[in-house]
């Protein structure tokens, strides 16, 4: 039997993913708008979770969403009063994100349906606004398992970056990417 902690867990996990799809890719699903650079007003997303009347959501709760979250997706403006992610968008938005001098190493993790087309074209951000880089070959598989049969890139990150490509990095230590050109790409 599920025991009361796994159920909550379970019940933050859903609105935590709930909080990605409006601050990544659809605030529009509870009528918000992102402004340029991927925040909205605390309180209209509080009463727009409310609103669709799935989830039991107070400020409380979302606070310890964003302080607790295990990647960083969320951040606060200093007064709380505004809320953004921290990474992951499909609509395009304006963060400025430290370009930074990679390590020596990147890793791609993806499913091994897909790795025809990346071998052909480069990862690419699809439908997101960067590619997400992993820094170790573990947090890559964890990435690339969501889709299917893991398969990992390595990306030879610090001699593109002295070639003049440039990476970015995310409060949590996700690496982004413009697009990694198929003569980048290594196999591990
Ligand atoms: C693949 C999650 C065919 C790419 C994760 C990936 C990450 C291509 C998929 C973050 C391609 C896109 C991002 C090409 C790339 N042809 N397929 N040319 N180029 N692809 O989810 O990197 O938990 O948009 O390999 O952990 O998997 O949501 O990107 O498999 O940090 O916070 O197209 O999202 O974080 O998938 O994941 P995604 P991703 P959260």
């Amino acid at each position: 039997m599920m025991s009361q902690k796994n159920k909550n867990n379970n019940s933050l996990t859903n609105l935590s993913k709930f909080i990605s799809l409006i601050l990544r890719h659809s605030p529009q699903t509870i009528g918000l708008e992102l402004d340029p650079d991927g925040w909205v007003d605390t309180q209209a997303l509080l009463a727009g979770i409310h609103k669709t009347g799935k989830y039991q959501i107070t400020m409380p709760i979302l606070e310890e969403i964003v302080r607790t979250d295990q990647k960083q997706r969320y951040d606060f403006n200093e007064d709380h009063s505004r809320i953004r992610a921290n990474y992951g968008h499909s609509i395009p938005v304006k963060i400025n994100y430290p370009e930074k001098e990679p390590p020596e190493y990147l890793y791609h993790g993806t499913a091994e349906r897909f790795t025809d087309s990346i071998r052909e074209k480069g990862i690419l951000p699809m439908n997101r606004q960067y590619v997400h880089l992993s820094i170790d070959i573990e947090t890559a598989s964890i990435v690339g398992k969501r889709h299917g049969k893991l398969y990992i890139f390595r990306i030879p990150a610090r001699e593109m970056y002295l070639k003049g490509y440039r990476f970015y990095q995310a409060p949590n230590g996700i690496w982004l990417a413009d697009s990694i050109p198929p003569n980048f790409l290594q196999d591990i």
